[in-house]
């Protein structure tokens, strides 16, 4: 049998099940032997004493994407995905973002006219929709589903992108009845109107009254209506970038009672406070975004809820915009905090950050894989072709040297962002060598693919996001006197 492409020899090899000392050998970008008696390959990598890993998802992440304010996004396809990259993310899933009266299809189109000629590693999208009209739920969204863009992210907040509670109902359906994910940014809307009216109605305008007009309470309102309408039609959900306690206790008490509600938080509720928004000037716009990082106390609780499973992955929610009248400042040098642009970079050191849980005792390093990768891949229809290290999966893995120690600063990182809020923040384990199906994408501190050489992933239907088959009374025909108002065809 002709040589494998590939040989990763003598590392620990640490999936969200198990940590095994073998040898992995690859052919045609897939992982063909796992063992201790693996083939001469090509090319041979020797990863003594190194943690060998799947490469991370980043299952959300805005890139080419446009603020609710018409601000556009800092980096491009090629640098997010090449800063993705050195950060030991081999698959990056950002959005395909409706405007109201847009065609998603077309939106769809347009966001893979920008990625396919740039990123560097594999890709899907999930949709944004900010329009849920009739030709959209009844022809594109089903059509979009059997092409493979199987998860939508909705709103409960922007002007530009709010959807109402009846919308939010609708767009359930529409998953319960196609097959897909639906992920959903809490925050009662109103609540924070109010408190950027009043605020701004005394004065209150500096960067830090961002972290106050967005509420945990707005949060934790917003989750549990979310939840509510959820749990009505039986349809799973996946509340986004969790930030605070009043949402982990409703997601929690959900998981509870055996609703399929899942959670997703980010770096910057681990590593960030309100404090960091507290700068001279306008320079805390750098830190604004939504919902706003909280306090030491709430850092604590994402922790626990990393480690005791509420939530199922970490993504950085990367949403760059540049220090300058294009980005944070496009409303002006001295703009008021609800004119700011919402987002944080965290593409590169996401995983790096997370890599501190293991280090610091909160999980094991199963538990790391589990939230870098592998529950990103089931969640959203990508596993096992991505997210674990096993025959027949695509050869994207990570070796990290457990024992680097880095400081981050901004002169490492390859994004186009021009700042990191992580600024000082000293970490130890590192990403150092990178394969994307094979391709070595990352060594020796150097990129080494092309540009446009990542590859669009349609994704399946995702298992996780199955009704219960539990309705509540008034949508049961059974005990709701015969009526039938859901389609049937995914309850199981
Ligand atoms: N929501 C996101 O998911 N990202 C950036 C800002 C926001 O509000
Ligand atoms: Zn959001
Ligand atoms: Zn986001």
């Amino acid at each position: 049998m002709a040589n494998l492409d590939l040989a990763i020899r003598n590392g620990t090899v640490v999936t969200a099940a198990d940590s095994v000392v073998c040898d992995i050998g690859v052919r045609d970008g897939k992982i063909v032997t796992l063992s201790n008696e693996v083939g001469p390959a090509d090319k041979e990598v020797d990863a003594s004493g190194r943690l060998v890993m799947p490469g991370g998802i980043d299952s959300h992440c805005h890139i080419e994407q446009e603020s609710g304010m018409g601000v556009q996004s800092a980096d491009d396809f090629y640098s997010g995905s090449v800063s993705a990259a050195f950060g030991g993310t081999t698959t990056i899933m950002p959005f395909a973002a409706q405007k109201k009266g847009q065609s998603v299809r077309q939106v769809v189109k347009d966001y893979h006219d920008c990625a396919g000629p740039k990123a560097v590693i594999d890709y899907a999208f999930h949709l944004i929709i900010s329009d849920p009209n009739e030709q959209v739920l009844g022809q594109e969204l089903p059509a979009l589903i059997r092409d493979g863009y199987t998860s939508f992210k909705v709103y409960m907040t922007y002007d530009a992108l709010k959807l109402d509670d009846r919308q939010l109902l609708d767009i359930l359906h529409l998953a319960r009845t196609e097959g897909a994910m639906v992920m959903v940014h809490a925050e009662n809307h109103e609540m924070i109107g109010w408190l950027t009216d009043k605020l701004l109605g005394g004065g209150y305008q500096a960067p830090k009254y961002h972290a106050v007009a967005h509420a945990r309470l707005a949060e934790g309102e917003a989750t549990h209506r979310a939840i509510c309408l959820s749990e009505l039609i039986d349809t799973p959900m996946l509340i986004v970038h969790v930030s605070a306690e009043e949402a982990v206790k409703q997601i929690r008490e959900a998981q509870a009672r055996g609703l399929r509600i899942y959670g997703e938080t980010c770096p910057q509720y681990l590593f960030l406070t309100a404090d960091d928004l507290d700068r001279d000037g306008m320079q805390g716009a750098k830190w604004c975004c939504s919902p706003p990082p909280r306090d030491k106390a709430n850092q604590d609780i994402i922790w626990r809820g990393l480690a005791n499973g509420t939530f199922d992955v970490f993504s950085s929610d990367h949403a760059p915009y540049r220090f300058d009248e294009h980005g944070k400042l496009a409303a002006g040098p001295n703009a008021p905090f609800n004119k700011i642009a919402n987002g944080v970079p965290g593409l590169e050191v996401r995983l790096p950050l997370l890599f501190d849980g293991v280090r610091r005792g909160h999980f094991s390093l199963q538990q790391f894989v589990a939230l870098a990768s592998t529950n990103a891949a089931r969640l959203y229809g990508l596993y096992p072709r991505k997210g674990t290290i096993a025959v027949g999966s695509d050869a994207d893995i990570a070796i990290w040297d457990p024992e680097k120690e880095v400081t981050i600063t901004y002169d490492l990182i390859h994004d186009d962002v021009g700042y990191t809020p992580y600024e000082g923040v000293a970490v130890k384990g590192w990403p150092v060598v990178v394969f994307n199906r094979g391709r070595t994408v990352i060594e020796n501190g150097a990129l080494h693919v092309e540009r446009g050489s990542g590859e669009f992933l349609p994704c399946e239907q995702p298992d996780p996001a199955r009704p219960r088959g539990h309705l509540p009374p008034e949508l049961d025909p059974v005990r709701n006197f015969g009526a039938s108002l859901l389609n049937q065809e995914q309850n199981t």
